[in-house]
């Protein structure tokens, strides 16, 4: 089994670069962000509560992402690995996954961080809001996503830095550029493609 952590800011290719990931490696895909679009378009509850929130670009409360998680990994319990995607995204979610894993008698190999300077990350996620229109990808809540990640996410890389686990990618470099420095260092750490 192997779990991998892709871990940057919001816009640095850790969507664009799962999808390739999954598709060697045959990992399964576990976005939060993605999890949380569909409970939005389906209307439920926990959608309705959660659209509100990440419409302001704030995240959303810790215990419903960790229920999320703790379902998926249920739902895919022969998976020979998973790839953590927009979380964890603070230190509260990143000791609720330890726990979790753990008590599967797993654990996280893991963490790749994608380093790209703001400048880069403001002009991808315009781009995106103007091609694709998601709501959050407007300037004023992109500067608050950016808050966010520095204030609430950034410490999860010192979590697992403290566990060895952190490596770092530079994500200002074409896709299939920085595709190829993830696949440098898989290939030290040990899935299979
Ligand atoms: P996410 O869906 O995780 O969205 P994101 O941070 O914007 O990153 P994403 O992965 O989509 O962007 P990517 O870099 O792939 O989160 C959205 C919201 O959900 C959060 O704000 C929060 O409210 C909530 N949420 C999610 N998880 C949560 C959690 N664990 N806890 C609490 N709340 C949570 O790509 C960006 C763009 O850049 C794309 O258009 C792509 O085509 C482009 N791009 C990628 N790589 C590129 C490259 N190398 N060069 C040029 N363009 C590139």
């Amino acid at each position: 089994m192997f779990n991998l952590i892709l871990f940057g800011p919001p816009g640095s290719g850790k969507g664009t670069q799962s999808a390739k990931l999954i598709e060697q490696y045959g990992l399964v895909h576990l976005s939060t962000g993605d999890i949380l679009r569909s409970e939005v378009k389906a209307g439920t509850a926990l959608g309705l509560e959660a659209k509100k929130l990440m419409d302001q670009g704030n995240l959303v409360p810790d215990e419903v992402v960790i229920g999320m998680i703790e379902s998926k990994l249920d739902e895919h319990a022969g998976a020979g690995g998973f790839i953590f995607d927009g979380f964890p995204r603070t230190v509260e979610q990143a000791e609720a996954l330890d726990a979790l894993l753990l008590r599967k008698g797993t654990t996280i190999h893991s963490m790749l961080a994608l380093e790209v300077p703001q400048a880069e990350l403001m002009r991808r996620l315009l781009e995106r809001g103007r091609i694709e229109g998601r709501v959050d990808d407007n300037e004023h809540t992109i500067l608050h996503r950016i808050s966010e990640y520095r204030h609430k996410t950034k410490p999860v890389a010192s979590y697992y830095d403290a566990q060895q686990k952190l490596r770092s990618i530079a994500g200002d470099k074409s896709i299939d550029q920085i595709y190829a420095a993830i696949q440098a260092q898989l290939a030290q750490l040990g899935p299979e493609d």
